[in-house]
């Protein structure tokens, strides 16, 4: 068990160092929230740490099966997001899916491979039985290429291996934030209409519109007269809300 001693005090120096480098490039997805009391304390991964399943405004369903493949087995993710991933085992035996970097995954391979009836149980795992579900919920705060993986002596072996990319937050991603005012919420349409600045990345000039949103859940927090950041894009045509937050 030296191995995993030493993991986690690897992982304890990480997260130090992040505290301390951090928080600027993440500020503006903290603005106007409490930080929650966390029962237990959050690891910093190389690859992420533990997300809130509130945070999560996207869920990935990933499909577990006998012939050792994820589905899809490959994921892009935008740093700073928290993925809800709902594992689902469409087999007929116990697979799991393990969020990691190589190195650390081929080391609990082996260890796997060692002690095939070993269980862990860590915030980036999900073990699912067979014709089961489960949820896994991750903020991917560090950019990077990573892998999840089954650890289930055999299957790593056999591949069931699966790629998520990290995209780097770029410096000028937050200057590509509007700013409005909400003038009504059509959740049935799902549709909102914004009093608005200026939309740089659209060169569009300061207006009233009416946008679609990228997901009908994000008009849930927001209401007529609510002061607003929110980033836009044109979809097919369609002006379209991919992320907003009121400004408190
Ligand atoms: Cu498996």
């Amino acid at each position: 068990m030296k191995h995993c001693k030493a993991t986690r005090v690897a992982g304890s120096i990480l997260a130090a160092a992040v505290l301390f480098a951090a928080p600027a490039a993440f500020a503006h997805e903290s603005h106007g929230k409490a930080t929650p009391a966390a029962a237990v304390k959050k690891e910093q991964k190389p690859w992420g740490v533990a997300g809130d399943a509130r945070d999560a405004k996207r869920t990935i369903e990933i499909a577990m099966t006998d012939d050792m493949r994820f589905t899809p087995a490959s994921i892009e993710i935008r740093q700073g997001e928290t993925v809800k991933f709902l594992v689902r085992n469409k087999g007929k035996v116990l697979h799991e899916m393990v969020i990691g970097d190589k190195t650390t995954l081929d080391e609990h391979a082996a260890l796997m491979a060692r002690f095939p009836g070993m269980e862990h149980d860590e915030p980036y795992m999900a073990h699912v039985a067979a014709g089961k579900q489960q949820s896994l919920v991750w903020t991917f705060n560090r950019a990077g290429d990573f892998d999840f993986a089954c650890l289930i002596a055999g299957h790593y072996q056999a591949g069931m291996v699966g790629k998520i990319k990290v995209a780097q937050l770029t410096p000028g991603a937050a200057a590509d934030l509007a700013e409005g005012e909400v003038r009504r919420v059509d959740k049935s349409a799902g549709k909102i209409t914004l009093k608005h600045g200026e939309i740089k990345n659209l060169d569009m000039p300061p207006m009233t519109m009416v946008f679609g949103v990228r997901d009908p859940a994000m008009l849930d927090k927001v209401q007529a007269g609510d002061k607003v950041r929110f980033r836009a894009a044109e979809q097919g045509g369609r002006f379209t809300v991919i992320e907003i937050d009121a400004v408190k």
